[in-house]
Protein backbone atom coordinates (compact mmCIF):
# COMPACT_ATOMS: atom_id res chain seq x y z
CA UNK A 1 0.00 0.00 0.00
CA UNK A 2 0.94 3.75 0.09
CA UNK A 3 3.53 4.70 2.28
CA UNK A 4 2.27 5.84 5.98
CA UNK A 5 3.23 9.18 7.98
CA UNK A 6 5.18 8.65 11.06
CA UNK A 7 7.45 10.50 13.24
CA UNK A 8 11.13 9.95 13.75
CA UNK A 9 12.34 11.20 16.80
CA UNK A 10 15.47 12.22 17.46
CA UNK A 11 16.21 13.15 21.00
CA UNK A 12 20.16 13.90 22.22
CA UNK A 13 22.32 16.57 23.80
CA UNK A 14 23.56 19.09 21.70
CA UNK A 15 26.78 18.02 19.02
CA UNK A 16 25.52 14.26 19.68
CA UNK A 17 24.57 13.48 16.15
CA UNK A 18 20.88 14.37 15.85
CA UNK A 19 21.25 16.79 12.85
CA UNK A 20 23.82 14.65 11.05
CA UNK A 21 21.64 11.15 11.62
CA UNK A 22 18.47 13.09 10.32
CA UNK A 23 19.89 14.25 7.29
CA UNK A 24 21.64 10.54 6.46
CA UNK A 25 18.28 8.89 6.96
CA UNK A 26 16.64 11.36 4.76
CA UNK A 27 17.85 10.27 1.45
CA UNK A 28 16.70 6.53 1.96
CA UNK A 29 12.75 7.38 3.13
CA UNK A 30 12.59 10.26 0.49
CA UNK A 31 12.76 7.27 -2.39
CA UNK A 32 9.80 6.16 -1.19
CA UNK A 33 7.90 9.34 0.50
CA UNK A 34 7.68 12.87 1.09
CA UNK A 35 10.07 13.38 4.22
CA UNK A 36 10.75 16.35 6.85
CA UNK A 37 13.27 17.75 8.41
CA UNK A 38 12.07 19.79 11.45
CA UNK A 39 15.72 20.82 13.03
CA UNK A 40 15.66 22.17 16.68
CA UNK A 41 18.28 25.17 15.29
CA UNK A 42 15.95 26.05 12.31
CA UNK A 43 13.06 25.63 14.25
CA UNK A 44 13.98 28.16 16.98
CA UNK A 45 14.18 30.98 14.15
CA UNK A 46 10.95 31.02 12.82
CA UNK A 47 8.21 28.49 14.77
CA UNK A 48 9.89 29.01 18.31
CA UNK A 49 11.42 32.79 17.74
CA UNK A 50 11.79 33.73 21.04
CA UNK A 51 11.68 31.09 23.28
CA UNK A 52 15.25 30.27 25.38
CA UNK A 53 16.30 27.38 27.20
CA UNK A 54 14.34 27.63 30.41
CA UNK A 55 12.50 24.21 31.64
CA UNK A 56 9.11 26.28 30.59
CA UNK A 57 10.76 27.27 27.02
CA UNK A 58 11.81 23.98 25.84
CA UNK A 59 8.79 22.24 26.50
CA UNK A 60 6.66 24.33 24.41
CA UNK A 61 9.85 24.16 21.47
CA UNK A 62 8.60 20.58 21.68
CA UNK A 63 5.06 21.25 21.81
CA UNK A 64 5.69 22.95 19.03
CA UNK A 65 7.49 20.61 16.74
CA UNK A 66 5.19 18.06 18.23
CA UNK A 67 2.11 19.82 16.80
CA UNK A 68 3.92 20.54 13.05
CA UNK A 69 5.29 16.66 13.08
CA UNK A 70 1.90 15.20 13.48
CA UNK A 71 -0.03 17.61 11.11
CA UNK A 72 2.65 16.70 8.37
CA UNK A 73 2.70 12.93 9.25
CA UNK A 74 -1.19 12.76 8.66
CA UNK A 75 -0.61 13.51 5.45
CA UNK A 76 1.91 10.85 4.91
CA UNK A 77 5.17 12.54 5.44
CA UNK A 78 8.32 10.75 7.31
CA UNK A 79 8.80 13.44 9.60
CA UNK A 80 12.08 13.83 11.09
CA UNK A 81 12.67 15.51 14.11
CA UNK A 82 16.65 16.59 15.77
CA UNK A 83 16.01 18.77 18.87
CA UNK A 84 17.60 18.24 22.29
CA UNK A 85 14.17 17.65 23.77
CA UNK A 86 15.53 17.09 27.33
CA UNK A 87 12.47 16.07 29.07
CA UNK A 88 11.04 12.71 29.18
CA UNK A 89 7.18 13.87 30.11
CA UNK A 90 7.22 16.29 26.88
CA UNK A 91 8.94 13.25 24.89
CA UNK A 92 6.53 11.49 26.12
CA UNK A 93 3.35 13.86 25.47
CA UNK A 94 4.27 13.56 21.95
CA UNK A 95 3.92 10.27 21.71
CA UNK A 96 1.21 10.01 23.15
CA UNK A 97 -0.91 12.59 21.30
CA UNK A 98 0.78 10.67 18.33
CA UNK A 99 -0.33 7.36 19.36
CA UNK A 100 -4.10 9.24 20.12
CA UNK A 101 -3.99 10.09 16.20
CA UNK A 102 -2.69 6.82 15.22
CA UNK A 103 0.40 7.63 14.00
CA UNK A 104 3.47 5.89 14.49
CA UNK A 105 6.32 7.16 16.63
CA UNK A 106 10.23 6.01 16.81
CA UNK A 107 12.16 7.46 19.22
CA UNK A 108 16.06 7.78 18.55
CA UNK A 109 18.34 8.56 21.27
CA UNK A 110 21.46 9.93 19.53
CA UNK A 111 24.02 9.41 22.50
CA UNK A 112 27.52 9.98 22.87
CA UNK A 113 29.83 10.05 26.53
CA UNK A 114 29.96 13.51 28.00
CA UNK A 115 33.68 13.33 27.73
CA UNK A 116 33.43 12.73 23.44
CA UNK A 117 30.88 15.48 23.17
CA UNK A 118 33.48 17.88 24.96
CA UNK A 119 36.05 16.74 23.00
CA UNK A 120 34.86 16.55 19.75
CA UNK A 121 32.93 20.41 20.50
CA UNK A 122 32.20 21.13 17.36
CA UNK A 123 30.73 24.72 18.02
CA UNK A 124 32.93 25.60 21.09
CA UNK A 125 29.70 25.81 23.12
CA UNK A 126 30.97 22.85 25.51
CA UNK A 127 33.84 25.29 26.61
CA UNK A 128 32.17 28.25 26.68
CA UNK A 129 29.48 25.94 29.16
CA UNK A 130 32.00 24.89 31.13
CA UNK A 131 33.33 28.89 31.83
CA UNK A 132 30.05 29.70 32.41
CA UNK A 133 29.85 32.09 29.65
CA UNK A 134 26.12 29.66 28.86
CA UNK A 135 23.86 29.33 31.38
CA UNK A 136 21.24 26.54 31.59
CA UNK A 137 23.45 24.49 29.31
CA UNK A 138 22.40 20.99 28.52
CA UNK A 139 24.35 18.25 30.19
CA UNK A 140 26.57 21.02 31.72
CA UNK A 141 24.16 22.90 33.93
CA UNK A 142 21.00 21.79 32.58
CA UNK A 143 19.41 18.21 32.68
CA UNK A 144 19.29 15.92 30.13
CA UNK A 145 16.89 12.73 30.78
CA UNK A 146 17.92 9.70 28.45
CA UNK A 147 14.63 7.70 26.69
CA UNK A 148 13.91 4.62 29.19
CA UNK A 149 12.94 2.50 25.78
CA UNK A 150 14.19 4.28 22.98
CA UNK A 151 13.86 1.97 19.93
CA UNK A 152 17.20 2.72 18.64
CA UNK A 153 20.22 4.22 20.56
CA UNK A 154 22.95 5.00 18.30
CA UNK A 155 26.08 5.30 20.25
CA UNK A 156 27.38 8.02 17.86
CA UNK A 157 30.56 8.23 19.83
CA UNK A 158 31.47 4.70 18.91
CA UNK A 159 29.74 3.79 15.65
CA UNK A 160 29.92 5.25 12.35
CA UNK A 161 27.00 7.75 10.48
CA UNK A 162 26.17 4.54 8.15
CA UNK A 163 25.60 2.09 11.24
CA UNK A 164 23.36 4.64 12.66
CA UNK A 165 21.22 4.61 9.46
CA UNK A 166 20.88 1.18 9.21
CA UNK A 167 19.45 0.56 12.68
CA UNK A 168 17.49 3.21 12.42
CA UNK A 169 15.91 1.82 8.83
CA UNK A 170 15.99 -1.43 10.12
CA UNK A 171 13.73 -0.61 13.08
CA UNK A 172 11.35 1.19 10.72
CA UNK A 173 11.19 -1.87 8.66
CA UNK A 174 10.14 -4.00 11.86
CA UNK A 175 7.49 -1.41 12.57
CA UNK A 176 6.14 -1.75 8.98
CA UNK A 177 6.90 1.75 8.09
CA UNK A 178 9.84 1.54 5.65
C1 LIG B 1 21.46 23.54 24.97
C2 LIG B 1 21.81 25.29 23.53
C3 LIG B 1 21.78 26.17 24.59
C4 LIG B 1 21.59 25.66 25.90
C5 LIG B 1 22.09 27.34 22.80
N1 LIG B 1 21.43 24.33 26.05
O1 LIG B 1 24.32 22.17 18.96
P1 LIG B 1 23.43 23.28 18.60
O2 LIG B 1 23.57 24.48 19.58
O3 LIG B 1 23.37 23.75 17.21
O4 LIG B 1 22.01 22.84 19.08
C6 LIG B 1 21.69 23.33 20.37
C7 LIG B 1 20.42 24.10 20.24
C8 LIG B 1 19.38 23.46 21.13
O5 LIG B 1 18.10 23.79 20.70
P2 LIG B 1 16.92 22.75 20.77
O6 LIG B 1 15.74 23.43 20.21
O7 LIG B 1 17.32 21.48 20.12
O8 LIG B 1 16.77 22.51 22.35
S1 LIG B 1 15.50 21.96 23.16
O9 LIG B 1 15.01 20.73 22.49
O10 LIG B 1 16.01 21.68 24.52
O11 LIG B 1 14.46 23.00 23.18
C9 LIG B 1 22.77 24.36 20.74
C10 LIG B 1 22.03 25.63 21.01
O12 LIG B 1 20.67 25.43 20.62
N2 LIG B 1 22.00 26.05 22.39
N3 LIG B 1 21.97 27.45 24.12
N4 LIG B 1 21.57 26.45 26.97
N5 LIG B 1 21.66 23.97 23.70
Amino acid sequence: GRPRGFILWLTGMSGAGKSTLANAVRHPLEKVQPVEVLDGDEVRTILSRGLGFSKADREENIRRIGYVARVLARHRVAVITAAISPYRQARDEVKRLAGEQGIAFVEVHAHASLEALIQRDVKGLYKKALAGEISNFTGISDPYEPPESPDVTVRTDQESVEQGVKNILERLVERGLF
